[in-house]
């Protein structure tokens, strides 16, 4: 059976690796499953076809067989689960690390999607420029937290793991903003991610969607 994933046709990032379909990418190169990637657009993303297999008519979206799934969490988390390399095998150390996948989407990624929603698609509303001091702050107050529980280890909690990838994926969204320069050992957290050879080859495979998207240099 082969695993067929959703991208955008053309994503907005410019190849950066910021749309989601990357983190899972990511997971299913950790495992080391192949996959194939259906390119959608931002028309057909609200088209009943796609509607059918994510209710909120966005991407990514995974569908093996005749199960399919959304949101980014329930996918990485269902590899994890049927595949070796992204979660331990002892029972209290796999309960921490699905905690941690649970923090980067509910606790660390909101405030960075507000950040970024304020800075991108709301910069030009009058309100904007009162209410950006007190996101980022929410932002910080999250990054030194999680900069204190890190210290100076290589992942949150032993051995790399999906909560890892998780973690890694959602601070990405921040290298533009600068803002986790003042953290360096979550920077370093974020490079140790990026260099990972699964990492490397999901960002390689996203970039190529949007390299060839673009009209050939004269
Ligand atoms: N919570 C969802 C978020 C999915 C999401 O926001 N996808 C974005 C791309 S990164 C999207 O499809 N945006 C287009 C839209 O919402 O219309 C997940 O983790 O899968």
């Amino acid at each position: 059976m082969t695993i067929t994933i959703t991208a955008f046709e053309h994503s907005p990032d410019r190849g950066q690796g910021l749309a989601r379909d990357t983190r899972v990418r990511w997971a299913l190169e950790e495992v080391g499953q192949p996959y194939e990637v259906r390119l959608v657009s931002f028309r057909a993303l609200k088209e009943p076809a796609h509607l059918a297999l994510h209710p909120f008519g966005q991407i990514p979206t995974y569908e093996d067989g005749d199960l399919s799934l959304f949101e980014t969490g329930a996918i990485v988390f269902h590899l994890a689960e049927r595949h070796a390399g992204l979660l331990p095998d002892e029972a209290k150390a796999r309960a921490r690390a699905i905690t941690w996948m649970f923090a980067a989407l509910n606790t660390v990624e909101p405030p960075i999607l507000e950040l970024t929603t304020a800075r991108i698609l709301e910069s030009d509303k009058p309100w904007t420029r009162e209410r950006l001091p007190m996101i980022e702050e929410r932002v910080h107050d999250r990054l030194k937290q999680l900069s204190a529980r890190l210290g100076g280890a290589d992942w949150l909690d032993g051995a790399f793991s999906a909560g890892d990838l998780m973690m890694v994926s959602v601070l990405l969204r921040l290298r533009s903003s600068g803002l986790l320069d003042a953290y360096p050992n979550l920077a370093a957290y974020v490079a140790r991610g990026e260099a990972r050879p699964a990492y490397q080859r999901a960002f390689a495979a996203q970039l190529a969607v949007y390299t060839a998207s673009q009209p050939p240099a004269d």
